[in-house]
């Protein structure tokens, strides 16, 4: 994943005389704490779920080794309460979370200073204390229902009278004309400046009374290096997609090939917590089912801003340029986002939906499909290894960091909503249902034990 975060860290902490030692990402736990004996603090940093689960072995592991260094966690997945749920209680050193790098400098003064450390200390165990209780009172009192309840609850529609769309081809298609010009103008820069702690939509933050400034600077920087990216052809964006004939049958996708074979069963999570009739919503509910007698489509796509991002902001670190380094990141976040953008309106006209909003792209790993490891089937279908330079790790994250991967429902009605968390029953049935559909042995816990938190 991109260390976005990790590096801004980084050099607000050196800014603050810190000496950082930056081991990489998806580190090892073994080489994180190989280097542990020379710091004063650990730090780690999340940007998806799997990370979490880390964080808590990390932290189990530095108990086992004796090891008595403060914890310092941050990154987009984390939280205050994830920490004191989950990690604090496994390590009986200090555990800390910070929100945003604004604070990492602040925490470690109070943390390394011997006056004032006594004191923080307390106070964080207090909070972190109440955190676990507050937490445990509300796992309490939020009933779930049981999956065969939410199933009864699912989202229904008339699929006999249902207008299903045929889409203009079946199977995936590489796309390796899309150029950094084409996307560019489908950039969100909003998220662009808050990666930097800049507050407020673009384009309105460019005249902010407080921020404006810095935002206009560091716009106009942004817009030099995509003006070279573009010129010199830095980035050669890559990506993949495709529609699939598919029906429902439960919570499960069934997709079929051309001779009507199945050629691949993605599965679907289902909201648990007590909701209206014909409210509790899995993807699912979008395709038509096996029973309906219909075929209906499901599409998929990957796409990624190009490889050479990694090795260009490389170039910038070695010559001690950071601030450039993450910038190019950042760019690079920006065009893999625009490229899903750019290609979802494609899509849209293709499907014959015109200018219209009608379909939704979720991406597993969002709130709507929370299981990271539906990528490997959306990678098998769509061979996006063997078409594009995508890659998926063994933690689902998928290299270059600038890639997008997720799947197309057309259905009018379909609409983003997030699982939220599941129970026991649902996760000891999308066992077996991946053991079923997948035969191979995921390992399923790092995905599903989060969603039951
Ligand atoms: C930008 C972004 C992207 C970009 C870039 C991703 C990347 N950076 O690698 C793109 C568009 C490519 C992308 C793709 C995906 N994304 Co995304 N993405 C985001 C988004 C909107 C912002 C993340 C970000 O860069 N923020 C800016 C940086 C500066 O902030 P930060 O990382 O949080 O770091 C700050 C603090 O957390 C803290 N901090 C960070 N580290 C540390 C460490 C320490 C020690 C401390 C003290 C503090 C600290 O300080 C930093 C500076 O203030 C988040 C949602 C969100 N609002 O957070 C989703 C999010 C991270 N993405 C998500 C997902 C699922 C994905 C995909 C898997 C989707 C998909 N199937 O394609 C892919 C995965 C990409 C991959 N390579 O594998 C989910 C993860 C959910 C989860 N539970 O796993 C999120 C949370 C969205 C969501 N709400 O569901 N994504």
């Amino acid at each position: 994943m991109h260390d976005i975060g990790k590096n801004i860290v980084s050099v607000v902490l050196a800014c603050n005389n810190y000496e950082v030692i930056d081991l990489g990402v998806m580190v090892p736990c073994e080489k994180i704490l190989a280097a542990a004996p020379g710091a004063d603090v650990i730090g780690l940093s999340g940007l998806i779920t799997p990370s979490l689960d880390e964080m808590a072995r990390v932290a189990a592991e530095m108990e086992r080794r004796g090891l008595t260094q403060p914890l310092l966690v941050g990154g987009a997945t984390t939280s205050g309460a994830h920490t004191a749920v989950k990690i604090a209680p496994a390590y009986s050193g200090v555990v800390c979370h910070a929100v945003d790098a604004s604070r990492v400098a602040g925490v470690l003064g109070s943390l390394l200073n011997r006056e004032t450390r006594t004191r923080f200390v307390s106070e964080l165990r207090e909070k972190q204390r109440r955190a676990r209780e507050s937490h445990e009172r509300q796992r309490r009192g939020q009933t779930l229902l049981t999956i065969s309840e939410a199933r009864a609850r699912a989202f229904r529609t008339d699929w006999a009278a249902a207008e299903i769309a045929a889409p203009p081809f079946t199977g995936a298609r590489v796309l390796r004309e899309v150029t950094v010009s084409d996307l560019a103008p489908l950039i969100d820069w909003s998220p662009f400046f808050h990666a930097w702690e800049l507050r407020g939509r673009y384009p309105q933050i460019l005249t902010d009374a407080t921020v404006g400034e810095q935002a206009r600077e560091l716009f106009a920087d942004a817009r030099e290096l995509l003006g070279k990216i573009t010129r010199e052809n830095l980035l050669k964006p890559e990506g993949v997609y495709g529609f699939f004939p598919a029906n429902s049958d439960g919570d499960d996708l069934r997709l079929f090939g051309a001779d009507g074979e199945l050629i691949h069963t993605a599965l679907t999570l289902r909201q648990q917590m007590d909701k209206a009739e014909g409210a509790n919503y899995a993807l699912a509910d979008f395709i038509a089912p096996l029973t309906a007698g219909r075929r209906d489509w499901l599409g998929a796509f990957a796409v990624t801003s190009g490889a050479a991002a990694a090795s260009l902001s490389a170039e910038f670190e070695r010559s001690g340029d950071d601030y450039s380094a993450i910038l190019l990141k950042a760019l690079a976040d920006r065009l893999a986002e625009a490229f899903a953008e750019w290609l979802h309106r494609r899509v849209r006209e293709e499907w014959g939906f015109g200018g219209t909003e009608r379909s939704i792209r979720p991406a597993p790993g969002y709130p709507a499909c929370p299981d990271h490891s539906e990528k490997v089937g959306l990678f098998r279908l769509l061979e996006v290894e063997r078409q594009t330079c995508i890659r998926l790790t063994e933690n689902m994250a998928m290299t270059p960091a600038g890639s997008v991967s997720g799947w197309y429902f057309a259905h009018p009605q379909a609409g983003y909503f997030g699982v939220g968390r599941v129970g026991q029953d649902q996760c000891e049935d999308y066992r077996r249902r991946k053991q079923a559909a997948d035969g191979d042995s995921v390992d399923l816990d790092k995905w599903l034990n989060p969603l039951m938190v």
